[in-house]
């Protein structure tokens, strides 16, 4: 453990999760050590490792947004998943189900259970594929990222859902002159405190930097309106780490990969 890291004692924990599959590894438990760069596609496997299960399924609409990360984290650990892009139409149906347990996406479905919450998401898979660090104290590091990055998108989310022009435009100017300026200082801060640069946390890929390099993707692709693309270039240590995942070999064919339409189901 770092020297510089707070050391909790850690009892047995009698909290387990339901038992599902390790997406990573079967049969293994890694963790967040060797970096999984260049591990052969895999299925996913039950317990005894003989039958395929079925491939987890995650629900969101055909855009990145906050299902991103996730699906760059399958890709990246090369889990077969289905990834279902729903209509607005087939969203609301769902909803009307009672399928989706906040009336919102993302949803991950897995073998009969369901997750929803990006974050609870981002975390199982994170475990899963080995890009959540297994030390408690870079794991909430980690954590801390993820939901600064989440403030980000939520911060946007309320302008998007804005009907009235002018007042769209006036949040806007504040959302690109205040509110995303402050946060991304922050994570660049934070970015500049770990040791390795081009990692968020540790030395090693996590889900910590995958959701900087979306929600830096998003705002250098330009779409969201009234917000320069350029807002994110002058923090170097987050650049820095957006730059690490562009270039992942699987990352860099994941956005190879032919659009796939929008499933409707
Ligand atoms: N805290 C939730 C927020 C989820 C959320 O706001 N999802 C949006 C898409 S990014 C959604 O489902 N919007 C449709 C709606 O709320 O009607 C999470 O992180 O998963």
């Amino acid at each position: 453990m770092p020297v510089d890291t707070p050391s909790l004692s850690t009892a047995p924990s009698s909290l387990s999760p339901p038992s599902l599959p390790d997406l990573a590894s079967p049969g293994s438990s890694r963790s967040h050590g060797p970096d999984p760069l260049y591990l052969p596609p895999r299925s996913v496997f039950n317990d005894d490792e003989c039958a395929p299960l079925q491939k987890p399924r995650l629900l969101y609409f055909g855009v990145k947004g906050r299902a991103e990360p996730i699906r760059l984290a399958f890709a990246i650990a090369g889990v077969d998943f289905e990834d279902v892009r729903l209509t607005e139409r087939a969203f609301l149906s769902r909803c009307r189900s009672g399928s989706l347990p906040y009336e919102q996406l993302p949803v991950l479905e897995m073998e009969g259970h369901v997750l929803s919450q990006s974050f609870a998401i981002m975390t199982f898979v994170g475990r899963r594929t080995g890009l959540m660090p297994a030390e408690a104290w870079e794991e909430a590091k980690a954590a801390e990222f993820v939901l600064g990055v989440d403030e980000a998108y939520s911060a946007i989310a309320e302008t998007v859902r804005e009907e009235d022009v002018a007042t769209k435009m006036k949040m806007r100017t504040e959302l690109a002159s205040v509110h995303l300026p402050r946060t991304l200082a922050c994570l660049d801060a934070l970015a500049a405190s770990n040791s390795t640069p081009g990692y968020a946390v540790g030395s090693s890929l996590s889900m910590a930097d995958l959701v900087l390099f979306n929600l830096i993707s998003w705002l250098r692709a330009g779409v969201v309106s009234g917000v320069p693309k350029t807002l994110a270039d002058k923090h170097t240590h987050i650049m820095q780490i957006h730059a690490t995942v562009q270039s992942h070999p699987r990352v860099q064919e994941w956005y190879q990969r032919p659009r796939r339409p929008t499933k409707r189901v």
